[in-house]
């Protein structure tokens, strides 16, 4: 039996890789800071809360990372801890680039101690920036415009600098946006699905957003953390673009989620310069076409059957 350990496991994707796993026979470790304290609905509303095994674990802290090594004795461990909002890290940008940069610094010098560990990084397309009229794949110059970006970027160009200095298999997914019903309201899909539901069952709310003319690249999650698993099954460590290769703007996506809900978005959205960033990259584009190619991984749900989902 493979062991898995799962480096936040409460999150969106940490519980639908669990459930993956699962599925496939590993033993499933999950970490979270504080599992005395650690949210786990979407273990539960999953219904694998009881058999996943749950270990506390600070990312930056790394006596206590390989504490979990130890009592793990991970095949795969999958880093997906560090700080996820792009908004909160202009907030908090010290404890986003701690979570993300010293805590993949020390998944990989874990690595190095146990070998033969494989080791997913969790990266992110907002290393791309501004993708203007090109699609992003993974020959791509990042230009990362916020703390979480930056962080980001430093974490895949560490497991690059670990997978050819010590031959450590280690893969960062470049994976742009993904959702599902288990994303906080801190991020737009579900902000914006929950207050049409709301108004749709009677509340006069009005729904408060910032700039509605960015355009992204909306996947399914679930779809998504089989990429991750994947990325480690292949021959060679490697990283990948993670995406539906089709990109909306942010008022296409607002407008189908009222039209799910038999709503005329225009009549219950506002725009508020509130929740602009300080800086903010307009265009995402994706070319996924490396993970097809290679890993066979090629998203099923594009943006409207994402929203449909979302909304059921
Ligand atoms: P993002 O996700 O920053 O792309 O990062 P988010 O859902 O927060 O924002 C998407 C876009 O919508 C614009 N926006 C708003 N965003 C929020 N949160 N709230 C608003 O009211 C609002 N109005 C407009 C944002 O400016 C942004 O352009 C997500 C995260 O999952 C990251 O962890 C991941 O790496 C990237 O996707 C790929």
């Amino acid at each position: 039996m493979k062991s898995a350990l799962i480096c936040g496991i409460s999150g969106q994707d940490g519980a639908y890789l669990a459930q993956l796993l699962l599925l496939k026979g590993y033993r499933v470790y999950g970490t979270s800071r504080d599992v005395e304290l650690g949210n786990w609905s979407a273990l539960k509303e999953l219904g694998i809360y009881e058999k996943v095994e749950l270990l506390s674990l600070s990312p930056i802290d790394f006596k206590s990372v390989l504490d979990a090594f130890y009592k793990s004795k991970p095949d795969e461990v999958y880093f997906l801890a560090g700080q996820s909002s792009v908004a909160l890290s202009f907030d908090q940008p010290v404890d986003t680039m701690q979570s993300i940069v010293l805590g993949t610094l020390n998944m990989l010098e874990a690595c190095r101690l146990f070998p033969g560990v494989k080791l997913y990084n969790a990266g992110s397309s907002e290393c791309f920036g501004d993708t203007n009229e090109g699609r992003a794949d993974e020959t791509t110059n990042f230009n990362p415009q916020s703390p979480y970006a930056i962080g980001k970027s430093a974490s895949f160009w560490l497991v690059s600098n670990y997978r050819k200095a010590y031959g450590i298999f280690a893969c960062t997914g470049i994976l742009f946006n993904h959702e599902s019903p288990f994303r906080p309201t801190r991020f737009v899909t579900k902000k914006i699905v929950q207050a049409a539901r709301d108004i749709a069952q009677g509340s006069n709310e009005k729904l408060v957003l910032g700039n509605l003319n960015i355009t992204r690249d909306w996947g399914w999650a679930p779809e998504y953390v089989e990429a991750m698993w994947l990325m480690l099954q292949h021959a060679e460590p490697d990283d990948f673009v993670i995406a539906t290769g089709h990109s909306s703007t942010l008022e296409d996506f607002v407008s189908l989620v009222f039209q799910n809900f038999g709503l005329d978005w225009e009549d219950h959205v506002i725009q508020d310069p509130k929740y602009f960033r300080p800086i903010e990259h307009l265009v995402s584009k994706s070319n996924p076409e490396k993970a097809k190619r290679i890993l066979g991984w090629e998203a099923k749900n594009r943006l409207k059957e994402v929203v449909k989902l979302l909304c059921k």
